[in-house]
């Protein structure tokens, strides 16, 4: 495939002509023109399955309930191409490796078991059986449980999820890594320390109702595009909407809904944000001090004038605890801290107040802009405590609302995928299957690499997902999965995971969501759960490839059946009728009672939020400010001064994680390449470099470790100086498996300190 490398800055509205272009290409590129178009038909609607693509939430009014990028998670999943053992007899898992992930991604579906051949470095078919017989054999000849790590992406369905958490528990370990810890763990754990419960307060109707939205940190127009349409009907009637992004994103600015064909016609409609906002990164943090320090000021004013206060006392009074330690934290933060971090002006700082004190009601969202930074639990909870100051919760239009990523990985937590589970949880699991679940906290993701690397870990599966090219410092990344005994893939697509091998490996092709999946009772059905926390039933509409591909829950029963016997449980009765499973999920799971009945609901049910009901689990009872002071430097553990760049690694518009459909990122501008870096004009004149130079970029971090990558194009971006960005999983070898969120664990993606060198191989590139 030949791709045209160019950089030509994008004038339209997000969405619009290019938005239906771009998806009916991807439609139509595929061979099976008519049965993807009745995919996309069925996908988020009542009937039908929940879209693979984002967590975003569901109206089920619009004709389509797709967008652009969710079809092409659903195209891209659909499509009839595949790879059978053929295909794994020509490449070796080296040549293999020698490949890009788009191509490896391009490939196809797979579609029967494989297992490694270390002697002749090919994976050859292997039997369901021998596979899982293989499984139970490693798994038997470990020395104790928590040799065995069971990673999960976020788009296992629920019943999957609790199964495979189940035989975890029932095998004797807490490891439990996901793609979470990589991902929203600030939000979840923020969330809960603040309001006592992990996930967010809000319904996707309050949209309707919100005066301001503050959008921090993320970019809807490529990762949530259908985020847009609330966005875009909110700017409609009125509300403000303010973002604080690092870079320009065209979403965020302008939106024409594809959906009405009549706004396509004008290209220059759908002004979104109000205001707009480019911190540096890692400043968001200082910069809601800093409105909340314009806001203290005016209360204060009032307060001192006989006047009312701004804040709302009485929700303060009844639901809150610790706000004077708050305050005082505020008081003792100065505006040049402030504007020096956040990189944006007093002024600035006190319009977006006004804004805020202007509405009555209020949401704030974030995503990965919040959470991939040292300090991103301070964070969250910073932005908790602006919303507790003036009662933004449990009212309708206002709220908190941490935008997920994918699909179910909220569903995933809620099932018990989680590393550090709470006691009731494992007392009720112990309670109805009568055995002791391990109680001690298992590893998080950086953690279980630590462990690979330190040869402790003999068996390794993952339920989806890529993590040799998801996790940081890939080189050993790929050392870690490499030290394993058996590294276990149960995938859709060949990724990078698959060819850095354990001593043995096997991949398991199993169903994607969009098809049909047939067990002992009949076509089954599987849950997701959204970011709004509303529960539903998905069910794939598609005929499989093959049937030597099976679904992830019937995988995950073959494993268990294979490794504990069917003494404490029927593994494969639970997997002949999922549901059995939502049975013990009713029964083990608060919020889940009468599960199957539920699932009939059209559009699904809602899992309710405590905190929205002004009932907060906390060790206090109360909604907690947090009073921690702004960090003392953005990096403390080197030194802000040793280096002269911040970078981000972001998405672009034509990926998924570390699947790449395409080498486009229209909305920035950038066609046919991804090895590109955006940067501030000044600071590009400033070292002698001009636009389509090539450099290196280089990590200065603490451990003597190189970390390069070489051959980026300088692309010239509305970005603040000191601050660039890169694509992910490229720039993945430069994050430090040392470099992680405080009381999160998540790599610090958003914010690598690094230095760039002019390269020495320049190619050239088109600059329009
Ligand atoms: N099409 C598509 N959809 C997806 C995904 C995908 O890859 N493709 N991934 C899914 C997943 S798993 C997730 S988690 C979400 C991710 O959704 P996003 O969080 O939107 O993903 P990123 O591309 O990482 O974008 C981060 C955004 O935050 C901004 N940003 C970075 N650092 C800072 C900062 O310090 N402060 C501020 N204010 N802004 C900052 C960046 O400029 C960028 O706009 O999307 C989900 N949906
Ligand atoms: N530098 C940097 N690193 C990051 C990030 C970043 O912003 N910057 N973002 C982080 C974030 S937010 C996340 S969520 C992680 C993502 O980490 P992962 O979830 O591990 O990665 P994905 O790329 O989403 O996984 C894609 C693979 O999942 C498999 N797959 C797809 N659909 C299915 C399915 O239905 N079932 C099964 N079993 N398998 C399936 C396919 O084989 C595909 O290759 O990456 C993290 N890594
Ligand atoms: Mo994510």
């Amino acid at each position: 495939m030949k791709f045209k490398s160019q950089i030509k800055p994008y004038q339209s509205a997000a969405g619009g002509w290019g938005s239906l272009e771009a998806t009916t290409r991807f439609v139509f590129d595929s061979k099976q023109v008519i049965k993807n178009l009745r995919n996309l038909m069925h996908v988020n609607k009542a009937k039908g399955f929940d879209c693979p693509g984002c967590a975003w939430g569901d109206d089920n009014k619009s004709t389509f309930s797709f967008c652009e990028n969710g079809a092409k998670a659903v195209t891209w999943e659909a499509t009839r191409r595949y790879i059978d053992a053929d295909f794994f007899k020509r490449y070796s898992v080296t040549q293999l490796y020698q490949q890009s992930d788009y191509f490896l991604e391009y490939q196809g579906r797979i579609v029967e078991p494989l297992r490694y051949n270390r002697t002749t470095d090919h994976y050859e078919p292997i039997s369901w059986d021998d596979a899982f017989a293989l499984i139970a054999r490693h798994i038997k000849s470990m020395s104790n449980p928590h040799q065995m790590e069971l990673y999960t992406s976020g788009r296992a369905s629920n019943e999957a999820s609790w199964l495979y958490q189940l035989f975890g528990r029932m095998a004797g370990t807490n490891n439990f890594p996901d793609c979470s810890n990589m991902c929203h763990e600030a939000s979840g754990t923020g969330l809960k320390n603040s309001i006592g419960v992990g996930k967010g307060t809000i319904l996707l109707n309050d949209f309707e109702q919100a005066d301001a939205i503050f959008v921090f940190g993320q970019n809807p127009g490529t990762n949530h595009p259908r985020m847009l349409h609330s966005l875009r009907n909110a700017a409609d009637r009125g509300a403000r909407i303010v973002t604080f992004n690092t870079l320009r994103e065209r979403g965020l600015e302008r939106f024409s809904d594809p959906q009405k064909p009549v706004e396509l016609l004008t290209p220059l409609s759908g002004a979104i944000s109000s205001t707009y906002y480019q911190p540096r990164l890692g400043g968001d943090m200082a910069a809601v001090r800093g409105m909340v320090k314009a806001l203290l000021e005016i209360h204060r004013l009032r307060i001192n004038a006989g006047e009312e206060g701004i804040f709302a006392q009485a929700f303060i009074a009844e639901h809150t605890q610790g706000m004077d330690d708050y305050l005082a934290v505020v008081d003792a933060t100065d505006w040049h801290t402030i504007t020096q971090q956040s990189g944006l002006s007093e002024q600035q700082l006190r319009h977006a107040a006004t804004v805020y004190q202007q509405a009555e009601r209020v949401i704030c969202t974030w995503a990965m802009g919040i959470t991939q930074h040292k300090h991103s639990i301070d964070t969250v909870r910073e932005i908790v405590n602006l919303q507790l100051l003036f009662g933004q919760l449990g009212k309708p239009g206002a709220g908190l609302c941490p935008v997920r990523g994918h699909s179910n990985v909220q569903g995933n937590r809620t099932m018990g995928i989680d590393e550090k589970p709470g006691a009731a949880f494992l007392d009720s699991l112990a309670a109805h299957f009568n055995f002791s679940p391990p109680r001690e906290a298992g590893h998080n993701t950086v953690q279980a690499l630590e462990a690979m690397l330190r040869n402790e870990i003999k068996v390794f599966i993952a339920l989806g997902g890529n993590l040799a090219a998801a996790a940081p410092d890939s080189p050993r990344t790929e050392m870690a999965l490499q030290r394993c005994g058996l590294t276990v893939q149960i995938s859709t697509k060949l990724n990078r995971t698959h060819l850095v091998p354990g001593n043995e490996a096997l991949i398991l092709p199993t169903l994607g969501r969009t098809e049909e999946d047939i067990q002992a009772s009949g076509a089954q059905f599987i849950t997701v759960e959204d970011s709004f926390s509303m529960v539903h039933a998905s069910q794939g509409v598609g005929k499989p490839l093959s049937d030597t591909q099976r679904s992830e829950t019937a995988i995950v029963a073959g494993i268990a059946q294979a490794t504990l016997g069917n003494e404490k449980i029927d593994w494969l009765a639970l997997a002949g009728d999922y549901n059995l499973i939502r049975d013990h999920i009713a029964a083990t799971i608060p919020g889940f009672a009468d599960f199957n009945q539920k699932c009939e609901h059209p559009g699904g049910f809602w899992l309710g939020n405590a905190a929205a009901q002004y009932c907060f689990n906390t060790d206090s009872g109360k909604a907690n400010f947090s009073a921690a002071s702004l960090p003392a430097s953005l990096f403390p553990s080197i030194g802000q001064n040793e280096a002269p760049f911040t970078l981000q690694t972001l998405r672009s518009h034509d990926q998924y994680n570390t699947t790449i459909y395409g080498l486009d990122d229209r909305y920035r501008g950038v066609y046919g390449q991804r090895e590109v870096l955006f940067i501030h004009p000044d600071d590009m004149t400033d070292m002698g470099l001009k636009a389509g130079d090539s450099v290196d970029i280089e990590t200065l971090w603490n451990d003597g470790i190189i970390r390069k990558v070489e051959g980026f194009k300088l692309v010239p971006y509305a970005i603040p100086r000191g601050n660039l960005a890169a694509y992910y999983p490229e720039t993945n070898p430069l994050v430090p498996l040392t470099s992680y969120g405080d009381g999160t664990g998540t790599p610090t993606s958003k914010s690598v300190p690094v230095k760039i060198t002019l390269s020495q191989n320049h190619d050239d590139l088109r600059i329009v």
